[in-house]
C-alpha cells in the first residue's frame, strides 16, 4: 500500500474555519470554509476556488448526516484533509452525505477512471459508474487471477470480479447459496457487470462438462430476442433475468444453470417509440441475404412492425455479427437444425402479422366488419405456422362470443381487427421467447448443489407516462429494497453479536405500508386491478373510484382531489425513492395476458408440435392476469432470495446521452438515492461503520504515538494502548474479537493524527508501511 498524498502543515494552517459542503448549481455540492458570521446571521464563507459566498444562518444546519431525503439543505461538515485521500470504501469516507459521496465517486471517475468503489467493509455492496469506454487492463486475465488468488500485500481495488470472488469464496466455504443483485436505471450497465460476473465464474470455476460455454452462449440468444435499442440504451434488455449457478461441492466446478425470465416488454413487437427499434432478431434476420432467401423476406423497411420509428440501423449494434453469434450460440445450445429453423419461421410469422391490411366491410351504408386487402401476408404467415389460411384469416376478422350460453360470432372492424392482429403477433412473440428459455434451460443440465444467483432486472422507472409496466417495476423494487434494508441491517447485527460488542438496536426504515399497499390482499392496488379485470362490466374508471375510496386514508396513496371532474384516471404512489403519478389509463387491457378464445384455438390446432405446445390447454380459472403471474414469479424470488447470502451492485449511469467522461453529479446522486445506497450507508452509519483487523489498526495508526514501540507485542493489546497512551479523548471505540470498531468522528480525528504525525515522519513511516510493522 502506497502512502496518502498528505497535507502539509501549511496546508492544514490554511484549514483554519470549520470546513462544510455547501451547494453548487452544477456540482450540487462543494466544500467550503467558514471565515465569520456577522451579527445579521449571515455566514462568509470561501470555497475551494477562493470564491467567496455568503449563506443565510438558518441554512446552516451542521448536519446531522442525511439519508440524502433531507429537503433543507444542510451543511454537513466535514475536514478538508479527509478529502485528500480518498477512500474506496463510501462508508469509510468521512461522513456520509451527498457530498462526500458524489465527491469521492467524481474524482476517482474522473481523475482516477476508477469506476468501482465499495459500500461498507464488508465488501458486499458495490457501486459501479458506466464508464461508457473501454477501460485498458480492467478486466484482463491478470485481473481474474488477482481475485481469485489476491496476491499477498496488494490491497485489490473494488472490481465487479471481487463480488463474484467473494460469493464464489462463501459458496464454496459455508455451502450456503449465494446471490448477487443487480441494479440500476437503464444503461447504467446492469447486463454488462451480470456478464463480468458470469464470465468470472466460468473462468475461474470451470467444469469438466464444459457447461460453461453454454452458460456463456445462452446470452447471445437471449440478447437477440430480448434486447433492443431504445432512446436510453442502444441494448436495452426488455425483460428481467435471474440465473442461477450450479457448483459442484466438492471440485468448485459449475455444474449446471438455469434462468428464469420476468416481464419481457411484449407490446414492443408491434410498436417502438421514434428512435427506438424492435428486438434485434428482426434487423439481424433481414439484413441476412441468406436467411432473407430461405425466408423469402425483404429488408427490414418493408414491415409496418420495423420501419414506423425511423430507425432500422442502430449505432453500436453489429446485427450482421450478433446474427452469426446466435447462430453459434444455438450450435453450442444444442438446438437441432429444424429447431432453429421453426424459431425462425415463427420470427418471421410475427413480422408478417404486422402487414396484414384490414378494410372495412360496409352493408346498407354502415360498417360491418372487415376484409383482408392482402392476403399474401396471412397466407405466408398461416403457412409458417402450420395453420389453415382460412382459418387464420377467419379469426382476424370475427371473434365468437358468449351470451349467457348461446354461441355467436361477431364482426371487427378494421381498427379492432388490427388491435387483435397485434394481440397475436404479442401472444406467438412472448411465447417463443418463453420457449427459447426453457430450451437453454434444458440444455445447461439442470439444477443440483449450491447455487450463486445473479439478478439482472430493471432499476426503479419515473417517466413522464407511468403505467401498468412501471407499476410491476417499482414495486418490484420496493421488495428488493425491502430485502436489501433487511438484510444489510441484519448483517450488521450479526458481525456485532459475533465481535461480542455492545450496541443499540438499529433502526432502518421499512417500507412494508407501500408493499401493503400495492399487493396486500385483497385490496392492494394489483390485487383490485385484477378483480376488476374479472368483472364483466370491470373499467378503468371504476377502477380508480375503488381504489380512491379503498386507500384515501393510506399515506402513500394521493390522488387530485379534482381529478373526476377533469376526468384524471391518474393516482399517486409514494415509493421509496420517490412520488410516482401513474395513469390507470390501460391498466386494465395491459394487465390481460390471454389471446381471444378463436386465436388461441387456431394456434393450438398448428399442425406444427412445438407452436401447439406453446397453447396447452387451459382451464378457466387457470387463465391469469400479468400481475397475477409477476407477483407469483416475484414471490417465488423473494422466497429463494432470503435463503441466500446476498451481494449487491449498484449501476449507476454517469449521463444521459451515453457518453464517456461526463459525469453529471445531480444525475448520480438521484440514481443513488432510488438505489437505496444512501439508505444502506446510514443503516452502517449508526452501528461501527468503521472496522478494522487489529493488525490493520496497528499498522495504519501505530505511528501517531510518536516514540512507542510496539515491536514483538500482540496487535490488539497494541490497538487498546493507541487509544489509551493518546492525549485526546476517543469517544465510542469497541475492541471485539477480531476487530476494533468505532463511528466517524474517532476516524476523523484518527485520519488528522495520522496526517500530522507522517507528515513530520514521513521518511521514516513511508519504510514502515511499505515493509509492513
Ligand atoms: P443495463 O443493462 O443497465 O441497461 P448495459 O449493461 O446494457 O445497461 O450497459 C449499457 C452500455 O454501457 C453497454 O452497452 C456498454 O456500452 C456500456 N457499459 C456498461 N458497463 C460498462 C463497463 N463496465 N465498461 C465499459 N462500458 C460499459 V437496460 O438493459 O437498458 O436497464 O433495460
Ligand atoms: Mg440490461
Amino acid at each position: 500500500e502506497k502512502p496518502e498524498a498528505l497535507l502539509t502543515r501549511d496546508e492544514i494552517e490554511a484549514n483554519k474555519g470549520d470546513w462544510a459542503w455547501v451547494p453548487h448549481p452544477t456540482l450540487l455540492w462543494q466544500p467550503a470554509r467558514t471565515v465569520n458570521e456577522d451579527a445579521a446571521g449571515t455566514v462568509h464563507m470561501v470555497t475551494e476556488a477562493g470564491k467567496n459566498i455568503k449563506i443565510p444562518k438558518s441554512r446552516v444546519m451542521n448536519g446531522p448526516e442525511t439519508n440524502g431525503r433531507e429537503q433543507k439543505v444542510p451543511l454537513w461538515p466535514l475536514h478538508r484533509s479527509v478529502l485528500k485521500h480518498l477512500e474506496d470504501d463510501l462508508v469509510a469516507a468521512d461522513g456520509v452525505n451527498e457530498g462526500i459521496i458524489s465527491y469521492t465517486l467524481r474524482e476517482l471517475y474522473e481523475n482516477k477512471s476508477q469506476i468501482y468503489t465499495w459500500v461498507g467493509a464488508a465488501h458486499s455492496v458495490l457501486v459501479a459508474v458506466n464508464p461508457y469506454k473501454d477501460i485498458k487492463g480492467l478486466y484482463t486475465p491478470n485481473q481474474v487471477r488477482d481475485y481469485e488468488r489476491p496476491p499477498p500485500n496488494k490491497k485489490l481495488p473494488p472490481h465487479v470480479f471481487g463480488i463474484a470472488a467473494n460469493s464464489y469464496n462463501a459458496l464454496l466455504r459455508d455451502a450456503q447459496n449465494q446471490s448477487i443483485l443487480i441494479s440500476g436505471e437503464s444503461g447504467a450497465g446492469k447486463t454488462v457487470a451480470t456478464k463480468h460476473c458470469l464470465s468470472w465464474l466460468a473462468d475461474v470455476a470451470g467444469s469438466e462438462s464444459h457447461v460453461e460455454g453454454k452458460i456463456l452462449s445462452a446470452n447471445p440468444v437471449l440478447e437477440a430476442f430480448g434486447n433492443a435499442k431504445t432512446i436510453r440504451n442502444n441494448n436495452s434488455s426488455r425483460f428481467g433475468k435471474w440465473i442461477e449457478v450450479y457448483f459442484d461441492g466438492a471440485t468448485g466446478g459449475i455444474c449446471g444453470a438455469s434462468i428464469q425470465n420476468y416481464l419481457l416488454e411484449r407490446s414492443r413487437v408491434v410498436y417502438q417509440q421514434r428512435g427506438e427499434r424492435n428486438f434485434h432478431i428482426f434487423y439481424q434476420m433481414t439484413g441476412d441475404r441468406d436467411i432473407c432467401s430461405r425466408f423469402d423476406l425483404e429488408d427490414a423497411s418493408a414491415y409496418q412492425y420495423l420501419n414506423k420509428s425511423g430507425v432500422i440501423k442502430a449505432n453500436d449494434v453489429d446485427d450482421e455479427g450478433d446474427l452469426q453469434e446466435v447462430l453459434a450460440a444455438f450450435e453450442e445450445l444444442e438446438f437441432g437444425q429444424e429447431e432453429q429453423e421453426w424459431i425462425m419461421a415463427t420470427t418471421v410469422a410475427v413480422l408478417l402479422l404486422g402487414n396484414v391490411e384490414f378494410s372495412p366491410k360496409t352493408q346498407a351504408g354502415s360498417v360491418q366488419g372487415s376484409a383482408i386487402k392482402n392476403s399474401g401476408p396471412v397466407k405466408r404467415a398461416a403457412d409458417l405456422l402450420g395453420v389453415d389460411p382460412e382459418e387464420l384469416d377467419h379469426v382476424l376478422t370475427f371473434r365468437s362470443i358468449s351470451v349467457r350460453g348461446e354461441k355467436s360470432v361477431i364482426p371487427l372492424d378494421p381498427t379492432t381487427a388490427r388491435d387483435s392482429c397485434d394481440s397475436l403477433a404479442k401472444g406467438i412473440y412472448s411465447r417463443l421467447f418463453d420457449y427459447l428459455v426453457s430450451r437453454i434451460n434444458e440444455s445447461l443440465e439442470g439444477r443440483a448443489g449450491k447455487f450463486i444467483g445473479i439478478l439482472d432486472i430493471f432499476g426503479f422507472e419515473i417517466f413522464e407516462n407511468n403505467s401498468f409496466e412501471q407499476l410491476c417495476i417499482n414495486y418490484c423494487n420496493e421488495k428488493l429494497q425491502q430485502f436489501f434494508n433487511r438484510t444489510t441491517f441484519k448483517e450488521e447485527e450479526s458481525l456485532y453479536a459475533a465481535e461480542g460488542i455492545t450496541f443499540k438496536h438499529i433502526e432502518f426504515i421499512d417500507n412494508q405500508v407501500v408493499l401493503d399497499l400495492i399487493e396486500q390482499k385483497p385490496v392492494g392496488i394489483l390485487l383490485m386491478l385484477d378483480e376488476e379485470t374479472l368483472v364483466p362490466e370491470g373499467s378503468n374508471e371504476k377502477l380508480m373510484n375503488k381504489m380512491e375510496s379503498q386507500h384515501q386514508r393510506n399515506p402513500k396513496f394521493q390522488v387530485d382531489p379534482h381529478r373526476r371532474l377533469n376526468k384524471d384516471l391518474s393516482f399517486e404512489v409514494v415509493h421509496y425513492a420517490g412520488v410516482v403519478k401513474y395513469d390507470a389509463e390501460l391498466m386494465m387491457q395491459k394487465n390481460i395476458d390471454t389471446l381471444y378464445a378463436d386465436m388461441y384455438a387456431c394456434c393450438q390446432a398448428s399442425s406444427e408440435p412445438r407452436l401447439a405446445g406453446l397453447f396447452p390447454n387451459l382451464g378457466r380459472q387457470q387463465i391469469k392476469s400479468v400481475s397475477y403471474k409477476f407477483r407469483k414469479q416475484l414471490n417465488e424470488l423473494m422466497d429463494v432470495l432470503y435463503e441466500t447470502e446476498s451481494r449487491y451492485i449498484r449501476c449507476v449511469k454517469p449521463n444521459n446521452d451515453q457518453r464517456p467522461d461526463r459525469f453529471e453529479t445531480p444525475l448520480v446522486v438521484e440514481q443513488l438515492r432510488y438505489s437505496g445506497v444512501f439508505e444502506a450507508v446510514a443503516i452502517r452509519k449508526q452501528g461501527y461503520p468503521f472496522r478494522l483487523s487489529f493488525r490493520q489498526f496497528r499498522c495504519r495508526y501505530s505511528c501517531i504515538n510518536q516514540g512507542h514501540v510496539y515491536r514483538g507485542r500482540d496487535d490488539r493489546a497494541v490497538c487498546e494502548e493507541i487509544i489509551a497512551s493518546s492525549p485526546h479523548t476517543f469517544e465510542d471505540v469497541q475492541f471485539g474479537r477480531t476487530l476494533v470498531l468505532y463511528k466517524a468522528p474517532v476516524h476523523k480525528l484518527l485520519t488528522l493524527l495520522r496526517n500530522l504525525a507522517l507528515e513530520s515522519i514521513v521518511p521514516i513511516c513511508q519504510s514502515v508501511i511499505r515493509g509492513g510493522i
